[in-house]
């Protein structure tokens, strides 16, 4: 069950985040709106609380909240986020996860992760080491996971920014998962729904209480993934993917 969620409202400096299309920036507006249907979108899973935190101009990417922390049912983790204008993100997420946890731990240098990179599966913590997680951020992350009996494992990731980009957990022994997770082998024990080639950007989605969130203009994978039983709710997320940010980027979920 998600009882929480946290997000950060998208400042106008979004037009300058960290993006892999430089021809493409986000309309302010548009990313606004689409904010809120987001949140909205999240309203409708019986999610109990709800945290809005104020945007921050000084940091274009701060909506893509879910890189600044791992939570897990015992500790959250505060990461050290590999782009280094995203690092000073961290401080407003810390004092707001300070409200819900006891223990908060740190990835200190030489590690860097990216909250992007964790991938959860009923407790089993998969890290992606990609341009933004090193495998000394890893590596403490698993050290950390361990002394609260959790394990974890790292796993490459080469065509995607996150491990997350291409891969979701939707309960249930579900995995939602482009061609290129799909077949490795720590996954071989799941049910895979394969997300055509065509529709990549779709492999990003959450699973909130029963819903599926996914992108909106997916109906391939918006099909599979209703046959697999779930209610699905969609959101145009096109300002947010010009900065290669996805639907689960926007939020923190525990
Ligand atoms: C970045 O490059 O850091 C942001 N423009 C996008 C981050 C997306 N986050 C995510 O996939 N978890």
């Amino acid at each position: 069950m998600i009882n929480k969620v946290i997000v950060k409202v998208p400042p106008e400096s979004i037009v300058d985040g960290i993006s892999t299309n430089s021809d493409q920036k986000p309309i302010y507006s548009k990313a606004l709106k689409q904010h809120r249907k987001y949140l909205e979108a999240i309203r409708k899973c019986n999610v109990s609380l709800i945290s809005r935190l104020a945007k921050q101009k000084d940091y274009p990417d701060s909506c893509f909240i879910e890189d600044t922390a791992v939570l897990t049912e015992k500790c959250a983790v505060i990461t050290n986020p590999g782009a280094d204008p995203r690092k000073g993100e961290i401080i407003e997420v810390e004092k707001e996860l300070n409200k819900y946890y006891r223990s908060i731990e740190h990835i200190k240098e030489p590690g860097i992760l990216d909250g992007g990179d964790v991938l959860c599966i009923n407790n089993q913590f998969y890290i992606g080491i990609s341009d933004r997680t090193n495998k000394a951020g890893a590596q403490q992350l698993i050290s950390i996971l361990n002394n609260y009996g959790y394990k974890g494992y790292q796993i490459d990731v080469n065509n995607f920014l996150h491990l997350k980009t291409g891969i979701s957990y939707l309960r249930n022994n579900n995995i939602l998962a482009t061609e290129d997770f799909a077949n490795r082998p720590e996954f071989e024990k799941f049910n895979i729904i394969k997300v055509p080639e065509d529709e990549k950007y779709a492999a990003n989605s959450i699973w909130v209480n029963g819903n599926v969130i996914m992108p909106s203009g997916f109906e391939k994978t918006k099909e599979k993934i209703k046959n697999a039983g779930y209610n699905v709710i969609h959101v145009d997320m096109s300002e947010f993917r010009k900065l290669d940010g996805g639907v689960s980027c926007l939020s923190l979920r525990f």
